[in-house]
């Protein structure tokens, strides 16, 4: 099979495995956990950070964010197509009781600034929810896996800033989104408050995520942690694969799944009956429409799956397709072939 659901089904390095067998472990908790505390502290310089803390998904990681952010009543205000918006079971207000609310995403992953400046004109008055929170995604994963510019970045805590915002950046992929932009992480998180990271995806560890920001942030997201269950205890077993992906070569790699992007939606293009969905700034992921009605692109995927390739549906004709560690460019040809062989069973085009 050729797997291009996600990023997260990459398996750790050889390197990483090994150096999870020697890693030297404490109890976490306690703050004893001398891998734990070194891959921390790597965190927090990749992000220009003065601390950061292991928690166990990105999920978590957000949702960490938001409860130290807002308190209970106030609003986080998130693009429409965000993760956390979508795809984190309303996490925020289910267990912070934090009014999520959206504000529209651009094609390339960008918040309308106009609209996001309409959702801060209110008046102080009690009639209102007070915003805390502005939060953006970098890459952003349901619009193309696009990098967004730092510039934008610049323009939303331009915003933010004079109305005593915060800025959260849900950056679990943006290691990709520096490597794309020819930049480091740390000057994509630079007017963020809090980012968020994660090393279970291009970076290929099986567990973990980061979450980095002041060293009072993250003494007060500790304690969240803790209420949320997420504090682990001899977790330098996992963390001994993120100081590999930190400390190695795991970040400029992600460029190689960069090219295999830019091949695989160069050869999805000529595939009859498939629009791939244009990207500026494309990174591991290729989004395609499948044409032809519901009942034929049902067909398609289950001839794509027989022919050993599976993709992630975005809506009932797009699907995603993901570049990553363990897919090389053989197998990139391999897809291809795939999809071209389903495409003519089914008479797409
Ligand atoms: N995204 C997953 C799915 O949930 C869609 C994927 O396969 O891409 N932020 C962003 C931008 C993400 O893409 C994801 C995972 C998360 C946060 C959550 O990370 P985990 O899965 O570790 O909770």
């Amino acid at each position: 099979m050729i797997d291009l659901r996600s990023d997260t089904v990459t398996l750790p390095t050889a390197e990483m495995r090994a150096a999870m067998a020697r890693a030297e472990l404490g109890d976490d908790v306690y703050g004893e956990d001398p891998t734990v505390n070194r891959l921390e502290e790597m965190a927090a310089a990749a992000m220009g950070k003065e601390a950061a803390l292991l928690v166990p998904s990105g999920t978590m990681g957000n949702l960490i964010a938001l409860l130290t952010h807002c308190p209970r009543g106030t609003k986080a205000l998130l693009g429409s197509q965000s993760h956390t918006y979508v795809y984190e079971a309303g996490g925020g207000a289910a267990v912070g009781g934090i009014m999520l609310a959206a504000v529209a995403n651009r094609e390339g992953g960008e918040l309308d600034l106009l609209e996001l400046e309409r959702e801060l004109s209110l008046p102080e008055d009690p009639h209102f929810a007070r915003v805390r929170l502005v939060a953006l995604e970098n890459t952003h994963n349901r619009c193309g896996g696009e990098a967004v510019a730092p510039e934008h970045m610049t323009q939303v805590a331009e915003i933010a800033r004079p109305r005593g915002l915060a800025v959260h950046l849900d950056g679990a992929r943006v290691f990709n989104a520096a490597v794309a932009l020819g930049t480091t992480a740390a000057s994509l998180a630079a007017e963020a408050d809090s980012v968020l990271f994660c090393l279970s995806k291009g970076l290929a560890c099986p567990v973990g995520s980061l979450l980095c920001a002041s060293g009072s942030f993250i003494a007060e997201a500790r304690r969240v942690r803790k209420m949320l269950g997420g504090g682990m205890r001899q977790a330098g077993i996992v963390a001994a694969a993120g100081v590999v992906a930190l400390g190695g070569t795991m970040i400029e790699r992600l460029a190689e799944d960069h090219d295999n992007a830019r091949a695989l939606a160069g050869g999805l293009a000529g595939v009859g009956g498939l629009r791939v969905l244009p990207a500026r700034r494309r990174t591991n992921m290729v989004f395609f429409e499948v044409t032809g009605g519901s009942e034929k692109v049902q067909r398609f995927l289950a001839a794509l799956r027989e022919h050993g390739v599976l993709v992630t549906e975005r809506s009932a004709t797009v699907f995603r397709a993901v570049t990553h560690y363990g897919i090389g460019r053989n197998d990139i040809g391999r897809a291809l072939e795939g999809f071209r062989r389903a495409a003519a069973e089914v008479n797409l085009s």
